[in-house]
C-alpha cells in the first residue's frame, strides 16, 4: 500500500494536517488534492477541532503543482489549466479562508507557486530561517494562481509583489517577516515545537470569536469604512452572544483567566 500523501492527526482541539511528499518537496498531484479535501472534509466535520496547523514533511513545505503532470508531447492538446484551479486549487485556497478556525502554517522549508500561496492563505504563518517563498510561477511562463495575484499586493505591496511575481526570486524567511508577508521567522529547531504551541494557545481561545474576526479581514479589502463597520457592527452582534464573551468578560472582573468553550 502506498503511504498517504496526506497526515491527519487531531490531538486534543488541535488538527494538525501534513503534507506527504517529501521527495518531490510535497508538490500537488490529484490524489494529493483528493486526500486534502478529505482532511478539510473531516476537519470541518469535528467541532471539537478549534485550530488547524498546516506544514510539510521533508525540507520543503510545498512546491505547488507537480510539473511531472504536466509534460505535453509534441503536438497534445495542452490541459486545461484553468478548469485545474477550478477543481483543485480555488476551492482549497476558499476552504481554508472561509474555515472560521484559526489556521496557523508552519513552513518548513520552500514553498513554491502554488506552495507559497497555500500558506499565505492561512491565518497565521510562521517560517523557519531556511524556509523561502517563491512565485515561481514566471519561470514556466504562467500567472501567481492560488491567491498569488490577491495576498502578497495586499501584504506587501504592489512593488514588491509586482518584483516577486515578475522575478521569481526566493524571498527569504527573515525578509518575509520584515516586509510584513509573514507573522514570524523562527530558527528551524524551533519551529515546529512552537507553530504547535500557538495552535494549542488558539485551541483554547473564543472560537467563535475568531472565527468572525477571519470573517471581517477577509471582507476588508473589498468594502470601503462605511460598509466595514456595518459589517463590524453585524458581527460584534454575533460575537455579543456567544458564551465566551459571557465568560471572559465575568473572568475580566473576577480577576481570574477565562475558560473559553468555543462556544
Ligand atoms: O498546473 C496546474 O494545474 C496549474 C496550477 C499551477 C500551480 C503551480 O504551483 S505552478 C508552479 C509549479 N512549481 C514550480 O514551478 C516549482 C518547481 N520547483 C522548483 O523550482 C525547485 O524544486 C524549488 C525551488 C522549489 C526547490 O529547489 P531545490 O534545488 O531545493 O530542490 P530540487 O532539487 O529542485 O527538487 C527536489 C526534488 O523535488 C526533485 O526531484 P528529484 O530530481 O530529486 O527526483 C525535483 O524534481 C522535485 N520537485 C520539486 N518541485 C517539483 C518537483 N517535482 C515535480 N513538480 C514540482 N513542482
Amino acid at each position: 500500500m502506498s503511504a498517504p500523501l496526506i497526515l491527519l492527526d487531531i490531538a486534543g482541539a488541535v488538527a494538525t494536517v501534513t503534507l506527504n511528499r517529501p521527495d518531490k518537496l510535497n508538490a500537488f498531484n490529484e490524489a494529493m488534492h483528493g486526500e486534502l479535501a478529505c482532511a478539510l472534509d473531516r476537519i470541518e466535520d469535528d467541532g471539537a477541532v478549534r485550530a488547524v496547523l498546516l506544514t510539510g514533511a521533508g525540507r520543503g513545505f510545498c512546491a505547488g503543482q507537480d510539473l511531472g503532470d504536466r509534460v505535453m508531447g509534441e503536438g497534445q492538446e495542452p490541459i486545461d489549466l484553468g478548469e485545474t484551479l477550478e477543481r483543485f486549487y480555488n476551492p482549497l485556497i476558499r476552504r481554508i479562508r472561509r474555515l472560521e478556525r484559526p489556521v496557523v502554517c508552519a513552513v518548513n522549508g520552500v514553498a513554491a507557486g502554488a506552495g507559497a500561496n497555500l500558506a499565505l492563505a492561512c491565518d497565521i504563518v510562521l517560517a523557519g530561517r531556511s524556509a523561502a517563498f517563491i512565485q515561481a510561477f514566471c519561470r514556466i511562463g504562467l500567472v501567481p494562481d492560488s491567491g498569488g495575484t490577491w495576498f502578497p499586493p495586499r501584504l506587501v505591496g504592489r512593488a514588491r509583489a509586482t518584483g516577486l511575481a515578475m522575478l521569481g526570486e526566493p524571498l527569504p524567511a527573515e525578509r518575509a517577516e520584515a516586509w510584513g508577508l509573514i507573522w514570524r521567522c523562527v530558527d528551524d529547531a524551533q519551529l515546529i515545537e512552537e507553530a504547535r504551541a500557538l495552535a494549542r494557545h488558539l485551541a483554547t481561545q473564543p472560537t467563535r470569536g475568531l472565527g468572525l474576526i477571519k470573517r471581517a479581514l477577509n471582507a476588508s479589502p473589498g468594502n470601503d469604512l462605511d460598509v466595514q463597520l456595518d459589517l463590524e457592527r453585524d458581527l460584534q452582534r454575533e460575537a455579543g452572544r456567544t458564551e465566551d464573551y459571557r465568560e471572559g468578560a465575568r473572568a475580566f472582573l473576577e480577576k481570574r483567566r477565562p475558560a473559553f468553550k468555543g462556544r
